[in-house]
């Protein structure tokens, strides 16, 4: 085998070749300085395997392939029917190597597989599925100008499209940026987390597999300040989208303006649901539960600030540490029973358990977990788990109410009235997600209306839809992804005005 893939086998005994080259061209190939990075099972502390990290060099490689696959013909001018359906062939390879995608993933990340498997890479086809079809439908209009006069807009792809994604969901984040993107007919440059490497590495020989022309899709791994910040100056591409942190956010924005580049950001949240007093307690305890403790906390809108009606707040908070307790069960995220894996590296362990010494020194109280978890039967005390962490009497003044923890760590506060839980709803730099538990029909919707942030969920909390938009307002990002919606920001609206018979 070349040092361009391996062969592993995961801890679930799945054997597969590992693809560890940068993806340029439809071809594999190594960084220019020959420079690597590890991967690193977040489960054991174990290294997995090293794959090639992205020089700025590379970068310019991969930017050069993609602007020649733009005005290549085979991608430039096949019929928008054909580009949807390649993009229908690639769901139905994801589908058909859906095991080995989940078993990186789980491996890789950290995700208990049965999400990885049912959440994960039902994401990525659906999505890919989603936007395959939108293909033959981006139309422009025409617009009536009176006699003398026609007019017409064309939607053309953006151009060379840069898009950096997070660790928390590596699969499906390069889903919902590719689904648009190769939709509308752009080229693409995407680079993973440094800390995710490996299962785009795997889903990227899948692209070749459904008949992508050369240069269309280039994959690198690499690190943030390099590879990261190259995709981001560069004067060759046109647009960059990008997931992950807020000050990351403000930092590409920056950098994407030295060619004043198209962009997409969708960063940070702290992001509240609110249980008035009439809500189905029940369905509010296990809503919060998910919106807040799936995917290790590691969710951008997971709804980490509850705020509860204080009629019900003692009901609430014993119910939900219940909950929390009996559902949110930490270990091995290959074994079938495990909710709750290992956050993604040794640097989120510590900043989640230091916002942990944060809150009981801030004066909340610690009900639930707050401490690194030990598997059982593990001498070593290998693995980054921790226990799922509850505060209450938590105030908004706070930095566990106010700052993003990404960690399974949820603050509870209690209001009296709807205006008081809306102001503290509000009460943030942050404006991503947001959940309302209510049984009167106005008042759900009249608190959607009054929340600020980019989606709003009545009786649920993160239930997340390809076809539904997805981003935020204030410091959570700009720009939607998702949906109708997320074809707007891989277009560009060209007018045509045409004089039909106006002569000076
Ligand atoms: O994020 P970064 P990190 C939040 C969450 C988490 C915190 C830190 O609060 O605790 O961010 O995580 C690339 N130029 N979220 O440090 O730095 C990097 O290589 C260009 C929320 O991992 O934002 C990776 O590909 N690119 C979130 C991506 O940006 C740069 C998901 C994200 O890394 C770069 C992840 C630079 N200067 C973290 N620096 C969400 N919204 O879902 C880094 N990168």
């Amino acid at each position: 085998m070349s040092d361009l893939a391996v062969e592993l086998t995961a801890p679930n005994g799945r054997k597969y070749i590992q693809p560890t080259g940068l993806f340029i061209n439809n071809q594999w190939v190594k960084s220019s300085n020959g420079q690597k990075l590890t991967s690193i099972n977040p489960t054991d502390e174990s290294e997995i395997t090293s794959v090639y990290a992205a020089t700025p060099e590379d970068v310019d490689t991969a930017v050069a392939a993609a602007r020649m696959a733009l005005k290549d013909p085979s991608w430039r001018d096949i019929s928008p029917t054909d580009r949807g359906n390649m993009m229908i062939t690639l769901s139905d390879l994801i589908a058909k190597h859906a095991e080995t995608l989940a078993t990186i993933e789980t491996w890789d990340n950290g995700k208990p597989y049965n999400d990885s498997l049912g959440g994960d890479v039902e994401e990525v086809k659906g999505c890919l599925k989603y936007y395959g079809g939108y293909a033959d439908k981006i139309h422009g209009q025409t617009i009536d100008v009176g006699p003398s006069k026609f007019a017409y807009t064309i939607r053309e792809p953006v151009g060379v499209c840069g898009q950096i994604i997070p660790w928390n969901y590596p699969l499906a984040m390069a889903a919902w940026k590719l689904g648009p993107a190769l939709a509308c007919g752009n080229a693409v440059v995407i680079k993973a987390a440094e800390q995710t490497p490996l299962s785009i590495l795997y889903f990227a020989n899948l692209i070749k597999e459904a008949g992508f022309p050369p240069g269309v899709v280039n994959i690198l791994n690499g690190y943030g300040r390099e590879a990261g910040a190259a995709i981001a100056t560069h004067l060759g591409i046109d647009k960059v989208a990008f997931t992950g942190s807020t000050a990351t956010g403000k930092e590409i924005m920056k950098m994407a303006a030295v060619n004043m580049k198209n962009i997409t950001l969708e960063t940070g949240g702290k992001s509240p649901l609110i249980v008035f007093a009439d809500a189905e307690l029940d369905q509010a305890v296990k809503w919060a539960h998910v919106g807040i403790m799936s995917n290790q906390g590691q969710i951008c809108t997971a709804t980490s600030r509850i705020l509860v009606q204080d009629s019900i707040y003692d009901s609430f908070v014993s119910a939900f540490k219940k909950q929390v307790q009996e559902v949110s069960v930490v270990g091995d995220p290959f074994a079938e029973t495990t909710f709750q894996g290992p956050q993604i590296t040794k640097s989120q362990h510590e900043r989640v358990l230091g916002y942990v010494k944060t809150g009981i020194e801030e004066g909340a109280t610690l009900v639930a977990g707050g401490e690194a978890f030990v598997k059982e039967g593990s001498a070593s005390e290998k693995g980054f788990f921790i226990t799922p962490t509850v505060f209450t009497g938590v105030k908004p003044s706070m930095k566990i109410y106010r700052e993003e923890v990404f960690g399974p760590f949820v603050v509870i506060a209690s209001f009296s009235t709807e205006e008081e839980a809306v102001n503290m709803a509000n009460d943030t730099m942050y404006g991503l997600g947001s959940a309302v538990f209510t049984r009167d029909l106005t008042r759900a919707h009249r608190v959607a209306r009054n929340i600020e942030a980019g989606m709003v969920w009545i009786n649920s909390s993160n239930d997340s839809d390809w076809r539904i938009p997805f981003g935020g307002v204030k410091q959570s990002g700009i720009g939607r992804e998702l949906g109708e919606a997320g074809l707007a920001g891989y277009t560009q609206v060209k007018a045509v005005h045409v004089n039909m018979g106006t002569r000076l």
